[in-house]
């Protein structure tokens, strides 16, 4: 069993590295709560902007996936360039974020897209995405669409 300790100050270090997103939890808001065709849920889904202008944005949301096995390898957020899948990883002690490989889903589970872990990253963010506003992001497994949801826009300074 993992000391708390350990785990604490894991997380800790993960949250001084890393180059996006804070593990810090926050308050969680009254959930954004999206029902898409096929059954999957998506809740809590945010696009936090960046700091600094022409930076990239973050996107987190919870998903309860419900359909056929698929692979979940493609997203995009209207009204930006470019959106990857990241996760991050710890590569020699250092937290840094990648783009993520192909992420299995199995109907019934949970996929958290979080601060510190899983996240969407958008290039390219247009002027008409503004805080207080949403953005329309999909999700997509080939050419099949995975979700679809609303994300709540946020300034850099607010919760993620
Ligand atoms: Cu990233």
């Amino acid at each position: 069993m993992t000391t708390p300790w350990k785990l604490a100050l894991a997380l800790g270090l993960a949250g001084i590295t890393a180059s996006c997103g804070s593990p810090e939890s926050e308050e969680k808001e009254a959930p954004v709560f999206t029902k898409v065709p096929a059954e999957t849920q998506v809740q809590n889904a945010r696009l936090i902007l960046p700091a600094v202008s022409g930076n990239p944005a973050a996107v987190y949301f919870d998903m309860t996936y419900v359909g056929d096995d698929v692979s979940l390898d493609g997203a995009s957020v209207e009204g930006a360039e470019r959106t990857e899948l990241h996760e991050h990883a710890m590569v020699d002690g250092m937290a840094r974020m990648q783009e993520m490989d192909p992420l299995p889903l199995t109907g019934g589970n949970a996929y958290n897209f979080e601060p510190g872990g899983n996240h969407l990253m958008v290039f390219g963010v247009g002027d008409d995405l503004q805080a207080g506003g949403t953005a329309r992001v999909t999700l997509t497994a080939g050419d099949a669409t995975v979700a679809q949801f609303d994300a709540e826009i946020r300034g850099a300074g607010e919760a993620r």
